[in-house]
């Protein structure tokens, strides 16, 4: 199974790592634009060094309950740790964004790959992906992120997801990208409860069923503090454990924060699946 994505064909024969990358004001800087950049270049390459095969950048305007980010301290924060990283690294960058001026300017910073929580559905996100050559995640959400924790309802949360992501597959092969550059997610923790997120990962087989690869994001989630009792900062083990169900299941893209832990799990899933 081939992933197209600007210069970079991935083969996904074996489960590849994603690593996070969050480019956000800290506490221990100055809160400069210039620390803000260099930390997460560091953070970047240190993932590199761990075995990441991917880096997803974000601005930290997706996230659950975020304080909505502006576009343009959106594009101040990403656009310079894109153009600082993909001269001196040879794996491919991810924009995590659903702004469709965030994806063009990523992409003209070198950015390979899309990945947008809202599935290329603001306007103009589609003909942006189209009229370029990266790949694309397209990640299903019920709601938005400020509300959509409040009360996910679903009458069949496997069959309404996989209905979505098939709806989104087919709109973007019609409007020009091809098949091999798409990757779908089920989208845990965006507007799903602990039962809907169980619910994913006990059918996250038949998603193949699709005929795209599927890239999981669960790492520190809150369905495995839900499980496990455990802070979000003491997510590894649970964190680890899902990445290795949900590639034992099928999953080829694992979006994590622990890059170092789960790239030494997969290796034991991959040497089972040789
Ligand atoms: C709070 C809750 C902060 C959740 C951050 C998050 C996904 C994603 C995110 C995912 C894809 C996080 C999430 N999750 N993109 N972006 N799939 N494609 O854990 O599951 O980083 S934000």
């Amino acid at each position: 199974m081939l992933f197209n994505c600007g210069k970079f064909q991935l083969n996904l024969n074996r489960p590849h790592v994603m690593g996070i990358v969050n480019v956000t004001p800290d506490s221990f800087s100055d809160g400069g634009k210039f620390s803000q950049t260099n930390l997460a270049v560091e953070h970047a390459l240190s993932l590199i060094e761990e075995g990441a095969d991917i880096l997803d950048i974000g601005g930290e305007s997706t996230r659950p309950n975020a304080i909505p980010v502006s576009l343009q301290e959106e594009l101040n924060r990403v656009i310079p740790v894109i153009e600082a990283l993909v001269s001196q690294i040879n794996i491919p960058l991810s924009i995590d964004t659903y702004k469709p001026q965030v994806m063009q300017a990523a992409i003209a910073a070198g950015a390979s790959i899309v990945n947008d929580i809202r599935a290329l559905q603001e306007t103009d996100a589609i003909d942006i992906i189209a009229a370029s050559d990266v790949g694309v995640c397209l990640m299903h959400m019920q709601g938005t992120p400020q509300t959509m924790q409040i009360n996910p309802q679903y009458a069949d949360v496997v069959a309404e997801v996989k209905a979505f992501l098939q709806q989104r597959l087919t709109l973007c092969e019609a409007s020009g990208i091809d098949k091999n550059r798409i990757v779908l997610d089920p989208g845990f923790g965006f507007g799903k409860t602990r039962a809907h997120n169980i619910s994913l990962i006990q059918h996250l087989a038949s998603f193949s069923s699709l005929g795209q690869p599927l890239l999981v994001g669960l790492s520190r989630k809150s369905v495995l503090g839900q499980v496990t009792g455990q802070d979000v900062d003491a997510r590894l083990y649970a964190s680890v454990a899902a990445s290795v169900i949900s590639a034992m299941v099928g999953a080829k893209i694992l979006r994590v924060h622990d890059v170092k832990a789960t790239v030494e799990a997969l290796k034991i899933v991959t040497a089972i699946q040789q």
